[in-house]
């Protein structure tokens, strides 16, 4: 099949003389035969010798056993002259111990001795695909679905390359369809499609995955053939009852549901006058026999706004209809909270729900398809957003009460929790449309286990195993990764009032493209101002965020700068940090997101004879066209605000009139 190996695209480990290593274990099963098989890739790809299986003198062995004391999908790895063993607490923990192995070999960090232990920090780390069933993906910008094609399940070899690839980096869910579950989607649950997902399932359990779907909350009526989908309704629950009795019985490693409801058109419990609370655990009860967990989505709003509303405020919905319900969702229910209370937009502030809920399990929901960041044409590494977003304190207790702490369940006891991101891959040669966003999927992966990485050394990580390690190679392709999100931000709509995008496809610069929509995004730039008043003047929003938050975000001078005009309708000529103009700073910032990617783009022309052809075109191509693409950005805002304003640069760059 033709596509490309990513970061597991093993190549010749420099200065390594050729050893021969024999693998050693008492183990069998499916997962410890994908071990065997991916040492017996690996290790001739770098070493250059087939390893041997079993014991042989004159060999370096690589041990494999499990020590129960271990977390499951905890691995030690032990390393001197004589021997190499991993330890872990089960198949799947060997799994994770045999990447990281081959990971440090790869990267060169495995000449001398060491010894390292790790353990997941989050324990689901989901990837959500939005893959619909006629093979087109919901925001999907790396070509068609390789799980779906006309109405049919799709498995082959690069299903078990994508288990691979997620396994490697510590994957341990995948919902395979869209949230939207329409036209033959919701049949997923059904016998018709069994046997394909059965297969799928097989293969994915090899690689310590489990198989989620996406539910219809209205399918007792659509497929079942029910007259209600009422939640309290006793017909209702026995028919969930009965195909969840059936699903997970033929695939036992069968996860669950994703659900959005009551949200964009999509069905809910509302519909009936339920809560979705009652929505939700009608399903945990159905799914708890077999240990099963239902992932409820928080992003439910009002998408019917006139835009002469000028109370209604979009983002204080999800808070707003979530936070009552705080306490009474089921143990096997999570809620996955979107990062921000908005949508994926450049710059957001955290969501308010994760420093409100004290006694509901918590999952975050990241976007690293970039639908509203570039849609994998622009480079844009978001680690270092995800960092800040894990990072920042909640205020939801005295202590431990970051996002990280929140949804990892660390100090709470929370064993449903974790981490999901909306997916970035399709059937494109290279899995994500642009090489380099390859690396947020790479960076989601190593981050959901293991928190406390920094984008840096994920960076340094991925580009030594995509690319290989040669230091100029590392310089460039890191500065460019690190440079990207700051410059996006820089020519995108400024300072958190995020849209100004082209409606429906989200993509290039429209400043007014949503202003008289019903989404609820609105700039209200007018001569003088710019901005949606979010304090307790104006909508209320930011007392959704307990104390300090609540005041610092509701004053202009100690909110933080980059969120001003998410909270505050500003003027103008409001004086920045910097001692620049509101107007000013934004010029300066879109000439200088520009000029950024001017510099990225010669950072990569400077690697053309040290990266693999193909992918070098594929990049510089996309590149060319950011370049393009961000003058375009830079030229709608600045116009519009200079014919807005007519006040002119105070550099007398060129602005069009
Ligand atoms: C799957 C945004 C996207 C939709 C997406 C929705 C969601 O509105 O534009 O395509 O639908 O978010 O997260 O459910």
């Amino acid at each position: 099949m033709d596509y490309t190996k990513v970061w597991l695209n093993y190549r010749p480990v420099k200065s390594a003389s050729a050893q021969v290593f024999s693998l050693c274990t008492q183990e069998k099963g499916p997962i410890i035969d994908n071990i065997f098989a991916e040492f017996d890739t690996a290790l001739p790809a770098m070493y250059g010798i087939v390893p041997v299986h079993g014991y042989k003198d004159g060999t370096i062995p690589i041990e494999l056993s499990l020590d129960t004391v271990l977390h499951a999908e905890a691995y030690r790895i032990e390393k001197n002259e004589k021997k190499i063993s991993i330890t872990a607490g089960a198949h799947v923990g060997l799994l994770y111990g045999t990447f990281a192995l081959l990971r440090f070999m790869q990267t060169g960090k495995a000449s001398a001795d060491f010894t390292v232990e790790k353990s997941p920090s989050n324990p689901l780390r989901m990837a959500n695909h939005w893959d619909n069933m006629d093979g087109s993906i919901e925001r999907g910008y790396s070509g068609k679905s390789f799980f779906f094609a006309d109405d049919k399940v799709i498995v082959n070899e690069r299903t078990r390359d994508y288990a691979r690839m997620m396994a490697s980096v510590g994957i341990n869910a995948s919902v395979i369809n869209n949230v939207n579950v329409r036209f033959s989607a919701p049949f997923l649950l059904t016998e018709r499609y069994r046997k394909p997902l059965i297969e799928m399932a097989k293969i994915f359990a090899g690689y310590g995955i489990k198989l989620f779907l996406s539910v219809n909350f209205a399918s007792p009526v659509r497929v079942g053939g029910l007259d209600t989908a009422d939640p309290l309704d006793k017909n209702v629950q026995v028919w969930w009852r009965d195909t969840c009795k059936d699903i997970f019985e033929d695939i036992p490693n069968f996860g669950g549901f994703l659900v959005k409801a009551d949200s964009e058109g999509e069905f809910g419990p509302f519909a009936y006058g339920r809560t979705h609370a009652e929505g939700a655990n009608m399903l945990a009860d159905a799914v708890r026999p077999y240990g099963g967990i239902i992932v409820w989505r928080c992003f439910v709003y009002n998408c019917q706004q006139d835009w002469r509303d000028n109370i209604t405020d979009r983002a204080c919905q999800s808070y707003l209809n979530f936070i009552e319900l705080d306490g009474k969702f089921a143990d096997n229910v999570i809620l996955q909270i979107k990062n921000g209370p908005v949508d994926f937009q450049v710059r957001e502030p955290v969501h308010p729900l994760f420093g409100g809920l004290k006694h509901t399990n918590m999952m975050i929901e990241f976007q690293i398809a970039q639908e509203y960041t570039g849609q994998q044409r622009h480079v844009c590494y978001l680690l270092p957003e995800f960092r800040e977003i894990l990072d920042f304190k909640t205020y939801n207790g005295e202590e431990f009460d970051t996002v990280k702490d929140l949804v990892s369940g660390k100090n709470y006891g929370y064993k449903n929790c974790g981490m999901a991101a909306v997916m970035n891959t399709g059937n494109d040669k290279n899995w994500t449309g642009h090489d380099l966003a390859a690396a947020n999927l790479y960076g989601f992966g190593r981050l959901a286990y293991e928190d406390t990485l920094t984008p840096e050394e994920i960076a340094q990580e991925w580009i030594a195993l995509t690319f290989g390690n040669e230091s100029q190679v590392m310089e460039n392709v890191q500065k460019i990764l690190m440079m990207s999100w700051p410059a996006y931000e820089k020519y995108n709509a400024p300072l958190g009032i995020g849209w100004m995008v082209n409606p429906n496809v989200h993509f290039g610069p429209n400043v007014d493209g949503y202003e008289y929509d019903r989404w609820g995004t609105y700039h209200r730039i007018s001569h003088s101002a710019i901005g949606r008043d979010r304090s307790s003047r104006g909508t209320g929003y930011s007392q959704q965020y307990p104390e300090p938050l609540a005041s610092m975000y509701d004053q202009i001078e100690t909110c933080p700068e980059e969120l001003l005009l998410f909270f505050h309708r500003v003027r103008f000529d409001h004086i920045m940090s910097t001692g620049e103009t509101l107007l000013q700073y934004i010029y300066n910032t879109h000439f200088e997101g520009v000029e950024d990617v001017e510099k990225m783009l010669t950072m990569w022309e400077t690697l053309k004879d040290k990266i693999e052809p193909e992918s070098y075109a594929r990049v510089l191509e996309r590149m060319q066209f950011q370049l393009e693409h961000s003058k375009e950005w830079r030229d709608r805002i600045n116009t519009y605000l200079y014919r807005m304003t007519e006040i002119p640069d105070a550099k007398g760059r060129k602005i069009y009139d």
